[in-house]
């Protein structure tokens, strides 16, 4: 080894002194990611924000009044998007809190530069390779352009006891509520995929959330965090999801429809 003249440095096999003194590399190191985040807080609440039900001139207060409340993400996404408001209703958000904002998309032309991180969603309970895989295909070079963080989760759907829109948009069948074996064997799948979390997923506006002892099996199958949500409406039926091992809990439709409910909830769980 030669340090004379600076050559060591130089040497193939070793990185440059420049290397490591390059501002913008030094900034992205320092910054704490999402996902790092996001485990500080556990259990914790996402909130899910859907530009299809949200009126963008709701958004500002809407987010101030999660962020009061204590959740530790917000998820923007739908199960279709008719919004054309979709980037300006993230920065919205963004403008508001400083919070993670995390894309939570129902297809590949729901990628926006304003959010933080995107869930890179595969629909493992389905058949259907475009969900699959084949969304995933398309949107992978915005992402990449855009340079989100990409957190990948295996993403399950389980029977809501109605017909959701994400059932009917993913033309996949959710897995029966009586049976969660086969929730448990896609679960250990996605962690076996490499994926970071699991989120097990009644549907927004599920009349049935995901059943407690479902939760509890697959959490004690997989040893990564858990995400249950869907239907969650009551301080009772989220607390008990939390106790069944959810590391965190989704709230959607009761933010939109009772601001005194989804403070109960919150409430229940801090
Ligand atoms: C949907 O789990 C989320 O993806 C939220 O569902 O709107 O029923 O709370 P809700």
């Amino acid at each position: 080894m030669t340090n004379a003249g600076g050559h060591w440095f130089n040497e193939p096999g070793h990185l440059h002194l420049d290397f490591f003194l390059m501002p913008s590399i030094i900034k992205k190191m320092s910054k704490k990611s999402i996902y790092d985040t996001l485990t500080q807080t556990k259990p914790g609440v996402l909130a899910l924000f859907d530009p299809d039900r949200m009126a963008l001139d709701r958004v500002s207060e809407l987010t101030k009044t999660v962020c009061d409340q204590g959740i530790t993400g917000i998820l923007i996404g739908s199960s279709l998007l008719v919004s054309p408001h979709f980037d300006s209703f993230i920065a919205e958000v963004k403008k508001n809190t400083e919070k993670p904002v995390i894309l939570f998309p129902g297809g590949s032309h729901q990628v926006s530069p304003n959010a933080d991180a995107i869930f890179f969603l595969s629909l493992l309970s389905g058949r259907n390779a475009e969900f699959l895989v084949g969304e995933q295909v398309k949107a992978v070079f915005l992402v990449k352009e855009y340079d989100l963080e990409v957190i990948p989760v295996g993403y399950i759907l389980v029977e809501p006891g109605n017909y959701t829109a994400v059932e009917y948009m993913s033309n996949t069948r959710p897995i029966p509520r009586s049976k969660p074996e086969i929730a448990m064997a896609h679960a250990l799948t996605g962690e076996y995929f490499g994926m970071k979390y699991i989120y097990l997923e009644a549907g927004s506006g599920a009349d049935q959330s995901v059943p407690v002892e479902m939760v509890e099996k697959v959490k004690e199958t997989i040893s990564i965090p858990l995400i249950v949500g869907g239907g969650i409406r009551s301080p009772e039926n989220a607390r008990e999801i939390v106790n069944a091992g959810a590391d965190y809990v989704v709230l959607g439709s009761i933010i939109e429809r009772s601001k005194e409910q989804f403070e109960m909830i919150m409430r229940s769980l801090v």
